[in-house]
């Protein structure tokens, strides 16, 4: 049954890309260096959401939630690259919608894996929960705004920013930060750690590429393409590594170590 469920899952996943591929207009150039990080990413994510669907059937029950999230956020983010890799092949521009549709379903995920892992300490409240799907979104919702074009760029960069660092408020000094604290197994404990870094050096290099993108009055072409490169990497830093942290804590709890 469990094997049956984990092989219709990825049956899905085979035909994706022939979905997103139907309207494509050109073929990748060997020259297209944005566009070649585009596919690597998007593989590199299909991969990972097969390993983490398989990989909840060796770890113990209370981790099974924790990697079938981690596998959703990758197959979230696959689907939408598969999209993003085209507009950017045919049309040369920067797919931001697909992008930060992508974002306002992955982000509230991965909060929610963080959670699981506070909650796996001990202590987790649902304020904590809800603060920080509040900030996550608000800092999106800004950032959307000024790649978009509906308020300037700088006002929403600052707006959004001023969000994040409310997120890293709420889990370096606020209530997640004291829930952490408690007595749960070191693996669990350096997990959240862990997490924590990633959410300060990996979501960093967000601001940083939109930063490049839109901030540094550089040729708006070359521009384009360092946002995306960026933003590219960042994702495979925080969806796929992210997951991969989660993993590795899972099997080690599970085996025993
Ligand atoms: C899987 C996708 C993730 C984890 C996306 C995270 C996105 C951010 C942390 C974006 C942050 C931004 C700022 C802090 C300021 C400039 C605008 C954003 C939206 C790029």
């Amino acid at each position: 049954m469990v094997r049956f469920r984990v092989a219709s899952a990825l049956a899905l996943m085979a035909l994706l890309p022939s979905m997103a591929s139907a309207q494509a207009a050109k073929t990748l150039e060997p020259s297209d260096f944005v566009g070649i990080s585009f596919w690597l990413i998007s593989m590199a994510l299909v991969a990972a959401t097969a390993f983490f669907f398989l990989e909840t059937q060796r770890v113990a029950g209370k981790w099974k939630t924790s990697l079938t999230v981690s596998g959703l956020v990758t197959l979230v983010a696959a689907t939408h690259y598969f999209y993003m890799r085209e507009v950017w092949i045919a049309t040369g521009s920067t797919p931001t919608v697909y992008r930060y549709i992508d974002w306002l379903i992955t982000v509230p995920l991965l909060i929610t894996e963080f959670h699981l892992i506070l909650s796996a300490i001990g202590r987790a409240s649902s304020g904590i929960f809800w603060r920080l799907i509040g900030s996550t979104t608000a800092m999106l919702v800004a950032g959307y705004v000024g790649e978009a074009g509906y308020v300037g760029v700088w006002p929403a960069f600052i707006v959004s920013m001023l969000f994040w660092i409310a997120v890293l408020y709420e889990i370096f000094m606020g209530e997640a930060s004291k829930a952490a604290a408690g007595d749960a197994p070191a693996s669990v404990q350096s997990a959240y750690k862990t997490m924590r870094l990633i959410v300060t050096f990996g979501w960093a290099v967000y601001p940083i590429g939109y930063f490049m993108g839109y901030l540094t009055g550089g040729n708006p072409a070359d521009s384009m393409g360092m946002l995306n490169i960026v933003y590219n990497f960042a994702d495979v830093v925080n969806k796929i590594a992210f997951g991969v942290i989660i993993w590795s804590v899972a099997v080690s709890e599970t085996e025993g170590k």
